[in-house]
């Protein structure tokens, strides 16, 4: 943490306290919220109010949806403060354009999607981003990384939490539409694990099952783990079904994972025909045993183990019809599988699963609790506390109940786990508490992401907003803050306590971020760091220039038509919050360069003329002079 921000947490703490003492401690982080002010009683009042010029208690990394985006939040403002490109195309940074973007964008992409993309600009424009989960130390976060699923283009993502960009992205081989993602939360990440939600035919070349449509015999899917760190596929395991949702356990041991077309379905009434699906779970240590045992196919360069019903590495667990989310509780001991088209959710008991792996008892021996909580039962949080909260979307409620007495509830028990349900507007899909899926969850605050906002805004026209409302539960009923509006179409959020996360504001100058510049650079023995000028290498020129407000170190350069031009621009300043940007009029090029980075983008100088290249990032007063031209000369 920069000594700026200390001091103002100091300021802040201390004049929270002044103003709302015997007010609630959040996240352990002997912070008061400023959200927090005294009512009559001198109790805290949860509010999202945040005063000018103060700050959010938490982070919310909230997924883009189809945008492809995450955004990050504050909370419980609810603010928007900054969004991160990842699996889209982004004409403010040049997010795709720059070639460190497309670097990160292609560098794990699979050769034949390469092969796909050869003349459709080499990249996806497009992504389906539902799930981002920080990495975890030891069962909470740790403010490393935040990894992110595609299901558009089967990608799996990670962000740098110190520059909040994205810096790796791997497509995923032998599925298809990766859903459900979580990082193993124990000892660390570690793997990412990642569902492929869709059955496919294996291999999926269009030869044989175009005709046959046998899917029971030749659509698969698998269950994927990815270093983290390296962010290379580790190994598949085949599955029977599909798998929808997902979670990791506590211990390092387990996962687990929704599946919701156990009938191998192909459209929607063979899908939702059997009244039972399952959950799958995964045995990692016997999965890593039999990866080095050479107990597996390897197709397209993966170890793929065989969990279909029978096999070491896996067991199914059957559970009422189409369930949908998969949740963890921080007591480290429960499962919640929801529901979706049945009105319970199933709660199974961790600690079982070694004897239910050696076969010592029964899958239903591991159901510990199975409540009816309402219609459409599909994401569950936790407070920490011992209590849940489920999102209803056909009723359009959260429900809070409680874990224990659920539990004693189906052990014959004559009590009522539920203990408040409210309205939410409208048909909630996740929801998530602020460190909720973590072992410090603290039990403050609750999002309800619904999926339709209909009149809760004005209105817009026919494409409404999503609706992200704020809950408190830091009390025993639930209590509604905020409607925040949000764009296609958040999914899921982690409400992360801003102890946990320190980002930097000036890039470092050795980042890997731009190392192929780097090394052009050195090969056209040109200092990167100071380069103004010019190499040509026959048709191919690279312009090396540097930007200090308010001038580019080149105030023009002059290239051929038909000139495969690369600009490398560096950012000079060492001021906080000095971005310089590069603008190529009529060219379709725009990059922000971070003070400290440098960014690059390479583009056929095809039309001939003068192009004024200018900034496009607010800088100085002399911020519009901020230009210079590229002059292209016609061939002759
Ligand atoms: S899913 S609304 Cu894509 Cu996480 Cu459940
Ligand atoms: Cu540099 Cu505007």
């Amino acid at each position: 943490m920069s000594e700026d921000n200390k001091l103002k947490m100091k300021r802040r703490g201390f004049l929270g306290a002044a103003v709302a003492t015997g007010g609630a401690v959040a996240g352990g982080a002997g912070l008061l919220a400023s959200s927090q002010s005294a009512n009559a009683e001198g109790a805290a009042e949860p509010s999202d109010h945040v005063a000018p010029g103060d700050l959010d208690e938490y982070y919310v990394f909230n997924s883009g949806g189809q945008s492809g985006e995450v955004r990050i939040l504050g909370m419980p403002s609810m603010r928007e403060l900054m969004r991160i490109p990842v699996f889209n195309y982004d004409g403010a940074t040049g997010w795709g354009q720059t070639n460190e973007s497309r670097r990160v964008m292609r560098e794990k992409m699979l050769p034949d999607t390469k092969k796909f993309l050869e003349d459709k600009g080499g990249i996806f424009r497009n992504g389906d981003l539902h799930h981002p989960h920080m990495s975890f130390t030891d069962g909470t976060y740790d403010g490393r990384y935040i990894f992110v699923n595609d299901k558009a283009n089967t990608r799996v993502g990670r962000i740098r939490c110190d520059v909040m960009k994205c810096d790796a992205m791997v497509e995923i081989p032998n599925v298809s539409g990766i859903h459900g993602l979580r990082p193993q939360r124990y000892p660390k990440t570690g793997y990412v694990f990642a569902n492929g939600e869709h059955i496919i035919p294996w291999p999926n070349d269009g030869k044989k099952v175009l005709d046959t449509e046998n899917a029971k015999e030749d659509y698969w899917t698998a269950f994927t783990a990815i270093d983290g760190d390296t962010m290379d596929v580790k190994w598949q395991v085949l599955v029977d079904g599909n798998l929808d949702n997902m979670d990791a356990d506590y211990q390092g041991k387990y996962a687990f994972s929704t599946c919701y077309n156990s009938e191998k379905g192909l459209d929607v009434g063979e899908m939702s025909s059997s009244e039972t699906d399952w959950v799958v779970v995964f045995n990692i240590k016997r999965i890593e045993e039999g990866v080095k045992n050479g107990d597996f196919k390897e197709i397209n360069g993966v170890p793929v183990l065989d969990g279909k019903h029978g096999s070491k590495y896996t067991r199914y667990i059957p559970v009422p019809n189409s369930p949908h989310g998969c949740n963890a509780a921080p007591d480290g001991i429960h499962i919640v599988l929801n529901g979706k088209l049945s009105p319970t959710v199933s709660v199974i008991d961790v600690r079982k699963l070694d004897d239910f792996f050696d076969d010592k008892i029964e899958a239903k021996d591991l159901v510990v609790a199975q409540p009816e909580l309402g219609l459409g039962p599909l994401h569950t949080a936790f407070d920490g506390k011992g209590n849940a909260f489920t999102t209803l979307f056909i009723d359009s409620q959260m429900v809070k109940w409680n874990i224990d007495k659920a539990i004693r509830k189906y052990k014959g028990e004559d009590v009522d786990p539920i203990i408040d349900k409210i309205d939410v507007h409208y048909q909630p899909g996740h929801n998530h508490t602020s460190m909720g899926e973590t072992k410090e969850a603290d039990g403050q605050w609750l999002v309800s992401l619904n999926k339709f906002s209909k009149d809760r805004f004005l209105n817009v026209g026919v494409l409404k907003p999503e609706n992200d409302q704020l809950i408190s539960i830091s009390g025993e009923k639930m209590k509604l803050v905020h409607d925040g509006p949000s764009y296609a179409e958040p999914h899921d959020m982690i409400i992360v306590h801003r102890s946990k996360v320190n980002p930097v504001s000036i890039w470092n100058r050795d980042d890997k971020f731009w190392e192929e510049a780097r090394e052009q650079a050195k090969k056209d023995g040109v200092d990167l760091d100071t380069a103004n000028q010019i190499v040509r290498d026959g048709d191919k020129v690279r312009v090396y220039m540097t930007a200090t407000a308010p001038a580019y170190g080149l105030p023009k350069f002059e290239v051929n038509e038909g000139d495969e031009v690369t600009v490398y621009v560096t950012n000079k300043e060492l001021i906080e919050d000095l971005t310089h940007g590069f603008t190529l009029e009529g060219y379709g090029i725009a990059m922000e360069i971070g003070p400290q980075a440098t960014s690059s983008v390479t583009f056929k100088a095809d039309r001939p003329g003068v192009h004024w290249y200018y900034c496009q990032w607010f800088c100085h007063a002399l911020h519009m002079e901020m230009s210079g031209r590229m002059l292209v000369k016609p061939k002759a």
